[in-house]
């Protein structure tokens, strides 16, 4: 019978009296016990298909059950059973500033007495928009929506309507949300639930589309010669985060821009996930390689319902109503979201950044030398301060590779550490994500829940067994 400490986080945010809990130990992972996550898992799948909203949070891949989050503060999240954790997740990025930040819930409850949602332009949408495209270059039209889906379907749609073609290159491994044409061989939840794509999307819908290896060069300017005036556009996340934490070789992502222009298609950047995150201005402030088009989300709505497409003016104005592309939304640039997110971007300057920079590396270090003490093969890789551990000899460049890694070694370092107050992306195909707010004791709770969670990755089994 393995034991559980429950940390909680005192006022000074030290790991306080720990209440010891039993756990049952499972032939997979040893498993603490949480009645009331449990309870209300049992009592959400009755009401939602498998409990959740959003199918990565259903612990599918490792098992155990979720814990239902009763409320989160700066670096510390708090589940219905009362333990707290260091937050690795933030809700899959956008709470760089931490959570319940006291100037954006202001300004969030400043906007909400001034009313929720009007169905008509505000002048705070302006001010997004504008902060938007003063920190990335090449984005001089904005166009607000309320998920990244919504953003790259809107994206992929325009660059279709504006080159009069109708294929896309998409990448193994990248997610680019729930959208049909976009879900051939996707990362994320898709690749979590090993999904090779998803019954509902149909050939036609799915047969412009033509999926590659991430960072494969060779194999675009092959579609691109296979299918002369017939590919609208390149979608590829500006680094990939939805495979695990893959950045694109020095020099991928300029070669697609090269032939994206030499063959008319358009370069769509998708930087929801790295957008304001990995740099003031994304993963264009890290390589410079300008997209023709480019998605936003998460962190530009501070963690509420808002996301962004922009890019080219001359392309952005086929948009409707002034062209005849058509893209719509009753909550598009809903006021108390879009005061989220001009909160979060006028608090994330060069010092939050550097922060977050900093974090991550520290992350990393923490990982290599857990991993390295219990001698368990791995790679630590980032894509910028998106971090990710693959159970790899050798360094994952694509999905193909982050799929062939020992992800059985997965299920068993994630409950490690949340059993110690750690909570980590549910799956071996996502990245995981630091925010500022993480503090010394935040490190300090990550140091010491690491060398179990080392060592019981190393006594995993392909079998799912903890030998
Ligand atoms: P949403 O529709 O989930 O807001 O955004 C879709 C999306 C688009 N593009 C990229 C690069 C993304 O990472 C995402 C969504 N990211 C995942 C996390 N890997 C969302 C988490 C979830 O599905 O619950």
């Amino acid at each position: 019978m393995g034991w559980a400490t429950h940390y909680t986080l005192s006022s000074t945010g030290d790991a306080g009296a720990a209440t010891l809990g039993a756990v049952s130990s499972s032939p997979r992972v040893s498993q603490v016990s949480v009645p009331v996550s449990a309870q209300l898992f049992e009592r959400a799948a009755a009401v939602i298909p498998g409990g959740v909203n959003s199918p990565v949070r259903a612990f599918n891949s490792v098992g155990g059950t979720p814990r239902f989050i009763a409320s989160a503060r700066g670096c510390t999240l708090t589940d219905a059973d009362g333990n707290d954790y260091v937050d690795l997740v933030c809700s899959w990025g956008p709470m760089i500033l931490g959570h319940a930040h006291p100037e954006i819930v202001e300004a969030v409850q400043r906007a909400a007495t001034l009313g929720l949602s009007f169905g008509a332009p505000t002048e705070a949408e302006i001010l997004l928009a504008e902060a938007i495209a003063a920190r990335v270059d090449p984005v001089e039209r904005v166009r607000l929506v309320n998920s990244g889906t919504e953003a790259t379907m809107s994206a992929v749609r325009l660059a279709r309507g504006f080159t009069g073609r109708s294929k896309i290159i998409k990448f193994s491994g990248c997610y680019h949300g729930h959208v049909d044409a976009l879900l051939a061989d996707a990362g994320s939840g898709v690749a979590t639930l090993g999904l090779p794509t998803s019954p509902g999307v149909t050939g036609a819908q799915a047969a412009d589309t033509i999926v590659l290896p991430y960072n494969d060069l060779e194999a675009v300017a092959a579609a691109f010669t296979a299918n002369p005036g017939e590919i609208a556009c390149v979608i590829t996340e500006a680094a990939a985060g939805n495979m695990g934490a893959v950045a694109p070789q020095p020099g991928f992502n300029a070669g697609l821009r090269k032939l994206t222009s030499d063959n008319g298609a358009l370069l769509i950047m998708d930087e929801v996930m790295t957008g304001f995150r990995v740099s003031h201005s994304g993963w264009y402030g890290i390589d410079g390689v300008a997209g023709d088009l480019y998605t936003f989300g998460k962190v530009m709505s501070g963690g509420l319902p808002a996301a962004a497409f922009g890019g080219r003016a001359d392309i952005m104005n086929h948009l409707a109503p002034i062209g005849p592309v058509y893209q719509a939304g009753t909550l598009s640039g809903n006021p108390v979201a879009v005061a989220a997110g001009l909160a979060t971007l006028r608090l994330a300057d060069e010092s939050v950044y550097a922060t977050l920079d900093q974090n991550a590396k520290r992350l990393g270090g923490l990982f290599t030398d857990a991993l390295t003490a219990a001698g368990v093969s791995h790679q630590v890789q980032f894509a910028g301060n998106m971090v990710s551990v693959f159970f790899s000899d050798t360094p994952v460049h694509d999905y193909a590779a982050a799929k062939a890694s020992a992800t059985w070694r997965f299920p068993a370092f994630f409950h490690a550490l949340l059993e110690r107050g750690v909570y980590a992306p549910p799956s071996a195909f996502e990245a995981w994500f630091v925010s500022a707010a993480l503090d010394e004791n935040a490190f300090d709770r990550i140091a010491a829940a690491l060398p179990a969670a080392a060592s019981a990755a190393a006594a995993a089994t392909p079998e799912g067994s903890v030998a």
